[in-house]
């Protein structure tokens, strides 16, 4: 694929191609281990990617083949949280899973290796997991001194079921991509080779989709499990329709005018 680079980072790639945007993370060296930096970039890459207007599906991913994403960097791990240059200790990750799950198109975690940890966290909480035979899952945080119990635990039990998050959690065991595509923890499994060309034509039949339908689908699962944070993506969303309305461009219209609105002529639907 004839991957345009869109900017250039110093701990992540991101490029595009075709409607589809590529977020990278190009720390192979330690497994793709993630700094507040790598997090920064990450975050700016998908703001980008939300508003390029021929973006209509994000791969999130890892450099190097042999990871997705082993986690937060724990050399780097301070006191209160991973430190960056300016030396303020941060977990920016938690505001990226949030970034991930309100971009209102699907993000599709293309999984090769290890993901692990933070970095497990990361693909579950994309809309689509596609797996690598070589990518390898599992938390570490009671190994290690740490625990994600937001996403990273309620909507990992979502996915998997409470039995088996909670092994994940309280085992910290690894699991293969076939355990993985048991447990419903990705939707499919391919050899590493076929990985890249599999995810791209996963973006290509949702590209062929209604960007609309999608978008409600998205918020939609979102709001039955954010509570009101997920009505109000939801609700977000009905607004834009609404918006593109006659009616609701009535309503406007009048008030620019400085005339009574007319909306009798509007439909009042059984
Ligand atoms: C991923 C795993 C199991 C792979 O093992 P292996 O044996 O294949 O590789 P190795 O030798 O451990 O790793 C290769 C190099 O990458 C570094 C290693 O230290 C090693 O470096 P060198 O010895 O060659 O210099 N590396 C790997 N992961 C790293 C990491 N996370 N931070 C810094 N360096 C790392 C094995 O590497 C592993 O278990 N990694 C640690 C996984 C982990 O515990 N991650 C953090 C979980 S906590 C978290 O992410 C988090 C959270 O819980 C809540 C909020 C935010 C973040």
């Amino acid at each position: 694929y004839a991957w345009e680079t869109i900017k250039e980072y110093q701990e992540i790639k991101y490029s595009y191609y075709n409607g589809v945007a590529k977020i990278s993370i190009n720390r192979p060296h330690v497994h793709n281990a993630f700094t507040p930096l790598t997090v920064r970039e990450m975050s700016e890459a998908m703001e980008l990617a939300r508003q390029d207007e021929r973006v209509g599906v994000v791969i999130l991913t890892g450099e190097g083949g042999k990871a997705f994403c082993s986690g937060g960097d724990q050399s780097v791990r301070g006191h209160g949280g991973y430190v960056g240059e300016d030396k303020v200790p941060r977990l920016n990750v938690l505001d990226l899973q949030m970034q991930i799950r309100r971009i209102p198109k699907p993000v599709v975690a293309m999984v090769a290796g290890w993901a692990i940890g933070g970095g497990h966290v990361l693909h579950v909480v994309c809309d689509l997991s596609i797996a690598a035979e070589n990518a390898r899952f599992g938390q570490t945080g009671p190994k290690v001194g740490s625990f994600d119990g937001g996403f990273g635990a309620s909507y990992l039990a979502r996915v998997v079921g409470q039995k088996k998050a909670r092994e994940i959690w309280y085992l910290c065991d690894q699991y293969d991509a076939q355990d993985a595509l048991q447990m419903g923890l990705v939707n499919k499994v391919v050899p590493l080779e076929k990985l890249e060309e599999t995810t791209m034509e996963w973006c290509a039949k949702m590209l062929e989709k209604s960007p609309m339908a999608l978008r409600m689908l998205k918020s939609a699962f979102n709001a039955e499990l954010d509570g009101q944070a997920g009505i109000q993506e939801l609700a977000g969303n009905a607004t834009l329709l609404y918006y593109l309305s006659e009616e609701a461009k009535e309503g406007r219209d009048a008030f620019v005018q400085k005339r009574k609105p007319d909306f009798a002529k509007y439909p009042k639907f059984p």
